[in-house]
């Protein structure tokens, strides 16, 4: 099981309305991601900065943001892409974070 962390971008403002879509998540969505091996996945907040902090762990080849090819995350990027930073496919910004600690 490894650990990973990317950070991505909200938009101004919209902290409630991305907590909400999240704790509706499509179930979809939820089944394809523990599928996947994404497991303890959870997005920390930096108002300060409108910063979204995501971490999971995995225990396939891949994460959360590694499943960009699937009709459900694609569905579920364009539905979110309105609250945040995106690319021009709707893929949210997400940027890579190195783990510099680690306690058991
Ligand atoms: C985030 C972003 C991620 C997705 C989670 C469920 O806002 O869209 O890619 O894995 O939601």
């Amino acid at each position: 099981m490894e650990r990973l962390a990317f950070k991505m971008y909200l938009n101004e403002g919209q902290k409630e309305e991305y907590r909400k879509r999240h704790n509706e998540l499509w179930p979809e969505l939820r089944q394809l991601l523990k599928g996947a091996g994404v497991s303890e996945y959870s997005i920390f907040l930096d108002e300060e900065t409108s910063t979204l902090f995501a971490f999971q762990k995995v225990s396939g080849d891949g994460g959360s943001q590694d499943l960009g090819q699937t009709e459900i995350v694609k569905k579920w990027w364009a539905f979110m892409a309105d609250l945040m930073k995106t690319n021009p496919d709707n893929s949210p910004v997400s940027i890579p974070l190195e783990e510099v600690f680690y306690m058991e």
